[in-house]
């Protein structure tokens, strides 16, 4: 395999899970090319994709002949392959612990997120649930403590550096900050948000993006 192939990701800028995949791209330096798919441009229902990626959702990634789906499986696959070990540890322990949190992300803050996300941005005005969106804000306030917690003395959720945990979980973050609700002040989850908030990489593929 050699690392000179053109990587592409199907998949629409605005989605979470796509946007993961393109800040982990930025970070290592790897070109790729990002095919709008999904949401208002559709086709991730078609046949062709389908064959690629059997959930009809995106991202899904194409290596030449390898196709990968599933966001956090593509970020693992690619720091594999392209050897950024500082990002995904090969260390079992240090590499559990990153990767708890890209458990976390996938099973317990994404849905939550997404239903506020959905509830507000994605959700007509004249339709908006003020109960709704109250009752997710109270589920997503309480998720975001519980990183709060973790990251008092730790500079990022996996130690001293970046790593996939930080990059699974940073557009997330992004959208309870920016989302119009109250939230609690939370004091060390500000301090690691405003650190990624410095990397271009997250500039560029989260914040340049908007909420959409
Ligand atoms: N667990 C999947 C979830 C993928 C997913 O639900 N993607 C959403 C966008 S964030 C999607 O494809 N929605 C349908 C669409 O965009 O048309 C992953 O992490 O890749």
């Amino acid at each position: 395999m050699t690392n000179e192939s053109m990587l592409t990701v199907l998949g629409r800028a605005n989605s979470s899970n796509v946007q993961k995949v393109m800040w982990l791209l930025a970070e290592i330096g790897q070109p790729c090319v990002r095919v709008d798919m999904g949401g208002q441009f559709g086709g991730n229902k078609e046949v062709d994709y389908l064959r690629k990626n059997p959930n009809g959702v995106v991202p899904t990634l194409l290596d030449m002949d390898t196709v990968v789906w599933e966001s956090n499986t593509i970020l693992r696959y690619l720091s594999n392959r392209f050897g950024a070990f500082d990002l995904y540890p090969a260390d079992p322990v240090h590499r559990a612990w990153v990767e708890r949190w890209m458990d976390w992300q996938l099973s317990t803050l994404g849905p939550a997120n997404t239903l506020l996300f959905q509830s507000i941005v994605r959700t007509p005005v004249s339709q908006r649930s003020a109960d709704l969106i109250e009752s997710h804000r109270e589920r997503n306030a309480k998720l975001f403590f519980v990183l709060d917690e973790v990251l008092d003395g730790r500079r990022y959720l996996g130690g001293d550096g970046l790593t996939l945990a930080d990059i699974a979980i940073g557009p997330l973050t992004y959208r309870w900050f920016e989302l119009p609700l109250e939230r609690p002040s939370y004091k060390h989850l500000r301090r690691w948000y405003d650190l990624i908030c410095q990397r271009p990489a997250f500039r560029e593929h989260v914040i340049g993006i908007g909420l959409s």
